[in-house]
């Protein structure tokens, strides 16, 4: 890509015109009088004065931020920043997949652009406002973007970034262009799901559609990219009416759930080969974050008529609540760690940046999406739900420690808490945690948490998280323009850029700052559920498809299920009686009510012994040597 530097002209050593490729002069140019070098001398200075102006006057568009603001001014200094952030990209890298905000360069990830930045924008373009710049990405969708040719995406990214963003577009502006590109990709995307137990493979050829195995990791695929597809393919399939994508992402969810994980917690790896979890690492962060959380998100996707993925968002809520949570000196303050060796080991106090997705989700689950006031009004309103919502608090109190204590105020990547009576500072973060990747997470749930109690506190908390981005990641291009970027380090008020932009800047850090600022409540969050990448979708009635799976009736878990008490009242509920064999799809099974005093307790989750993983155990000298096979 051409580029202009400014720093370069009028420079007696960088003249502009050596940046040219030299052509060969046809012939020998006369040398100009004195009087013609004096006039192209004054107008060389003519150009160097309108040039400066140009750019001191498009340079920051902001002021310094104000401590004390009004809300609506927030927001548009959220979308000031949105858009310099887009304009420089636009200005500088195009359509290109990935971007240097710092160096000004961009570069796609495959012979062809994926629309990375562009896709993953265009909710927030039409959210915002920004009426020019979604013209713009539009009509870039319209004449560049096609997903068929010869790359190898990632399955799970592509699924929430791509597939994510074109829906959401297409749901807000009803505009065709992005479903038929939608349907494109997931037609290229079910290439990856056909493996011998319908868990993806880590890629698929977009041309080819071939299921392309992950090379590290004894060849396992992350749980969290497994069960994080579901609320695109799911919508995919009730937009076009096409049954093929539903069953894809839902048998992947009916595999992990044969598994009959322990209090419904789940090791971060499972093989695509043989459905059976790897390792014993358990966290509600890197890797495993997000299959909580597409747990709840689908139930309240098709409105509290799949009562699997309720039973089994309670069962991993219980089970957090049983072997993750534990209290950080001095503060007391709750976190939720680390299970490094499984349900039998102890909690690491180890927390990464992403898990402060789970207090919002624990707030959404317990309100379904309306304020805590209305919700407590509700007939199904119990102590569960309030202990949830307490829980909530505490921890997004934690996540914005965890911008506060630092010099800068941002956070970093990952924080480990001290636990030690005799230490008095609550955590410490090693070297090589120190990083910002500018996530959403925080900002994620300060939405929420606003969104359900409208406490002002967390506006405020939200409003210092992004005069710290602006103060901390702001960069200015060759070309004079501003950007913002990832820094290396929160721990110094001088931190080193690190000269990229990452799509979910643009789709979610920003998105949810600006709505954490928007009165109108464009998307009340009873009637839309986002995606794992900030694409906010309908909620909507799973007619004419229906849950594809169910428990079988002698999984022991089936005895202590919980009713689905979020919306209960709407679910529709047909005794069914046990014949040993699946209940019809789409019924819901009727179970005695729970006396909270004297629970029933769990049946001993009787464990076969698996044949198919012990022989897998042989096979697989890493699976061997870690004994990495959950059976
Ligand atoms: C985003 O791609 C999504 O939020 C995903 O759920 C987790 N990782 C990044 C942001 O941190």
């Amino acid at each position: 890509m051409d580029k202009f530097h400014p720093k370069s002209f009028g420079s007696p050593t960088l003249p502009l015109y050596k940046d040219k490729p030299h052509a060969p002069l046809a012939f020998a140019p006369a040398r100009p009088s004195q009087r013609t070098r004096r006039t192209l001398f004054r107008v060389f200075l003519l150009l160097v004065v309108l040039y400066t102006l140009f750019y001191i006057l498009r340079a920051p568009s902001h002021k310094p931020l104000e401590s004390a603001v009004s809300w609506d001014t927030a927001r548009q200094q959220v979308k000031d920043v949105f858009l310099e952030s887009w304009d420089l990209y636009v200005q500088q890298a195009w359509g290109m997949d990935e971007f240097r905000p710092e160096s000004g360069t961009g570069k796609n990830m495959g012979p062809r652009p994926l629309g990375w930045i562009i896709v993953d924008s265009l909710d927030t373009l039409w959210l915002m406002d920004a009426k020019d710049e979604f013209a713009r990405a539009r009509k870039w969708v319209q004449t560049e973007l096609k997903y068929d040719f010869d790359y190898n995406v990632n399955v799970f990214e592509t699924t929430i970034r791509m597939l994510g963003g074109l829906l959401s577009a297409h749901h807000l502006l009803g505009d065709d262009v992005f479903l038929d590109r939608a349907a494109d990709l997931g037609n290229a995307l079910l290439g990856g799901y056909k493996t011998k137990t319908g868990i993806p493979e880590l890629s698929v050829n977009l041309l080819s559609g071939e299921a392309l195995p992950n090379k590290f990791d004894g060849g396992a695929l992350l749980t969290a990219e497994a069960a994080t597809l579901q609320l695109e393919m799911r919508y995919l399939s009730k937009l076009t009416g096409e049954l093929l994508y539903w069953k894809a992402a839902e048998k992947v969810m009916a595999v992990l759930d044969s598994n009959q994980p322990d209090d419904g917690l789940v090791p971060i790896y499972v093989r695509p080969d043989t459905g059976k979890y790897h390792g014993l690492l358990m966290r509600m962060g890197l890797r495993g974050d997000l299959y909580y959380e597409y747990l709840l998100k689908q139930y309240l996707q098709t409105n509290h008529k799949e009562p699997v993925y309720w039973d089994m968002y309670r069962e991993s809520v219980a089970g957090v609540r049983k072997h993750m949570v534990g209290a950080l000196k001095p503060s007391g303050l709750k976190f939720v760690g680390e299970l490094e060796n499984g349900l039998a080991g102890g909690l690491s106090p180890k927390m990464d940046h992403l898990v402060c997705f789970y207090p919002g989700l624990l707030a959404l689950g317990a309100t379904n999406g309306l304020t805590l006031k209305e919700a407590r009004k509700l007939p199904h309103w119990d102590a569960e739900k309030a202990a949830d919502f307490q829980l909530a608090e505490e921890l997004t109190h934690l996540c914005y420690k965890m911008y506060h204590d630092t010099p800068t105020g941002l956070a970093p990547e990952i924080v480990v808490f001290n636990t030690d009576e005799s230490v008095d500072s609550d955590m410490t973060v090693r070297a090589a945690d120190r990083h910002n990747l500018q996530r959403p997470e925080t900002v994620e749930l300060l939405y929420y948490m606003y969104k359900f109690t409208k406490d002002e506190k967390y506006r405020k908390w939200g409003y210092e998280i992004f005069k710290s981005f602006v103060k901390h990641t702001r960069v200015v291009s060759p070309a004079g323009f501003v950007g913002y970027t990832l820094i290396d380090n929160v721990m110094s008020t001088a931190p080193l850029l690190r000269n990229n932009m990452e799509s979910f800047w643009l789709a979610e850090t920003l998105k949810y700052l600006y709505l954490l600022f928007d009165d109108s409540d464009q998307l009340p969050l009873d009637k839309y559920v986002f995606n794992t990448e900030a694409h906010p979708f309908p909620r909507f009635d799973m007619e004419p498809f229906s849950t594809g799976w169910s428990r079988h009736p002698s999984d022991p878990r089936s005895r202590v299920v919980h009713l689905p008490s979020v919306g209960a009242d709407e679910a529709v509920k047909k005794p069914v009686k046990d014949t040993g064999k699946a209940p019809p799809v789409g019924d819901t099974v009727e179970v005695p009510k729970v006396d909270k005093k004297n629970p029933p307790q769990a049946a001993p989750v009787a464990k076969k012994v698996d044949k198919e993983a012990q022989e897998e155990l042989k096979k697989d000298p890493l699976l061997a040597e870690n004994k990495k096979v959950a059976v």
